[in-house]
């Protein structure tokens, strides 16, 4: 058995700051993870049984396999004993296996108490204020089904930036839709602006200003702390001293958002000296960099192995659009022509790509859904390629659009061979 079967999986979105703060803590701790990149538009069906509100970062148990489970474990098996949903949670149970450095505390009642008060403001006042700066319009009067929408993912759902690796490409275009996000977020996906792009068109409008406000008087409370905790020698200190805590690194991502909402104007604030410093120091010290790379920070969505896959040509699919069902089998051949449509289990992806599509510069990479097709009336038989004993999914009948919970485009630069393992 290798260690990977023994590692917890983590779901996680690079970009989202309750994600960032867990890998920071899972990161200070040495513990190794399974990493799951996620699309929030798209969340696949393991996430969805394991988090009540489908969000990230989420911490599972182990998966042992079946042969691994006859194998005696080298060492104990490190995860949680159920699934943590809650970023904090995490962090803390991180902590709880090796906190080189004390982020939590231990044995500091008084420190403890502060951390809970500072972390209760800013996942409550300040997270609120900042849901509303940054995307005003969609919590503004009359817009009371997107208000909706975002409050019902837990103010998640103005997290997801487009597409993980960053090109804000829709998903589930042509009509699909990823129906398995049971809060209804992925409406809201497609057309969010990138975290660092200009946000005039989101936060337009005196509400946004009035939120903005808002956040800055929790903000001055922070640079307040952070000011008197400065060292008489220079430099600056931290939440609760001389040195990180748990509060420091939990709140440090948020601050980071909203200063990115208008890095201009939070830059050139004459009152939150210590509080730029402090945030400075984050942006550029190793412990955010180190969560943004590799292996923690992929750009590229894991893959279900629950999900169905198939490769089409961006003309191909363009043509299926107005037509509702696609009827391509594989590249030159028609659903007509083989009798069914060849797709691929995630782990055969990048396998398939190489043989039959490694001259083509765009491709359109479908992930659908095989309830979907089974609720379609599409029968999906597991089959051997020719001339190898490799089961294949082939799909008995032409590919309704609404099967397809998302559709990439796929470059070559990128390799599906690292989210298809
Ligand atoms: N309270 C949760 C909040 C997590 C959360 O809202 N995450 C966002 C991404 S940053 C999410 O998954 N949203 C779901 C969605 O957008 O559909 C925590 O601390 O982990």
């Amino acid at each position: 058995m290798n260690d990977a079967s023994l590692r917890p999986i983590f779901y996680s979105f690079r970009r989202c700051p309750y994600a960032i703060r867990a890998r920071l803590a899972l990161a200070s701790a040495g513990l190794a993870v399974e990493i799951r990149e996620v699309s929030l538009a798209c969340k696949p069906p393991e996430l969805l049984a394991a988090s009540p509100r489908g969000t990230v970062p989420a911490l599972l148990p182990p998966v042992a396999s079946p042969a691994a489970a006859l194998v005696a474990a080298p060492r104990p098996v490190t995860g949680p004993a159920q699934p943590l949903t809650e970023s904090l949670e995490i962090m803390r149970w991180a902590l709880s296996h090796h906190d080189p450095q004390d982020w939590l505390r231990q044995g500091d009642a008084e420190a403890q108490a502060l951390m809970g008060e500072l972390l209760a403001a800013c996942d409550g006042p300040f997270k609120h204020h900042l849901d509303r700066f940054k995307y005003a319009s969609r919590y503004r009067a009359g817009d009371g089904q997107a208000q909706g929408i975002a409050e019902a993912a837990g103010s998640g759902a103005v997290e997801d930036h487009g597409q993980p690796d960053g090109r804000g490409e829709s998903v589930g275009q042509g009509g699909a839709r990823c129906q398995g996000n049971r809060d209804g977020g992925a409406d809201l996906k497609g057309d969010i602006a990138p975290e660092n792009t200009n946000p005039s068109d989101t936060r337009s409008g005196a509400d946004g200003e009035t939120h903005r406000l808002a956040a800055l008087v929790v903000l001055r409370g922070w640079n307040a702390r952070l000011a008197a905790a400065e060292p008489a020698s220079g430099g600056c200190g931290w939440l609760l001293g001389s040195r990180p805590a748990l509060a420091d690194w939990a709140l440090l991502p948020f601050v980071r958002q909203f200063r990115l909402v208008d890095p201009a104007t939070f830059d050139a604030a004459g009152d939150l000296p210590a509080l730029q410093a402090w945030l400075e120091r984050f942006e550029q010290g190793p412990e955010l960099a180190a969560v943004l790379a590799e292996p923690w920070g992929p750009r590229q969505p894991w893959r279900s192995p629950s999900w169905l896959y198939h490769l089409a040509l961006p003309q191909e699919w363009a043509e299926a659009q107005p037509l509702g069902e696609y009827r391509r089998s594989t590249r030159g051949q028609s659903l007509e022509q083989v009798g069914f449509i060849h797709a691929s289990y995630a782990q055969q992806l990048e396998a398939t790509r190489q043989r039959f599509y490694a001259d083509l510069p765009q491709l359109r990479l479908l992930t659908i859904d095989p309830q979907r097709l089974a609720a379609a009336g599409v029968a999906v038989r597991a089959e051997p390629a020719p001339g190898s004993g490799e089961l294949f999914p082939h799909l008995y009948g032409p590919l309704p659009l609404s099967a397809v919970v998302a559709a990439e485009s796929w470059r070559p630069d990128r390799a599906l061979a690292a989210v298809a393992a």
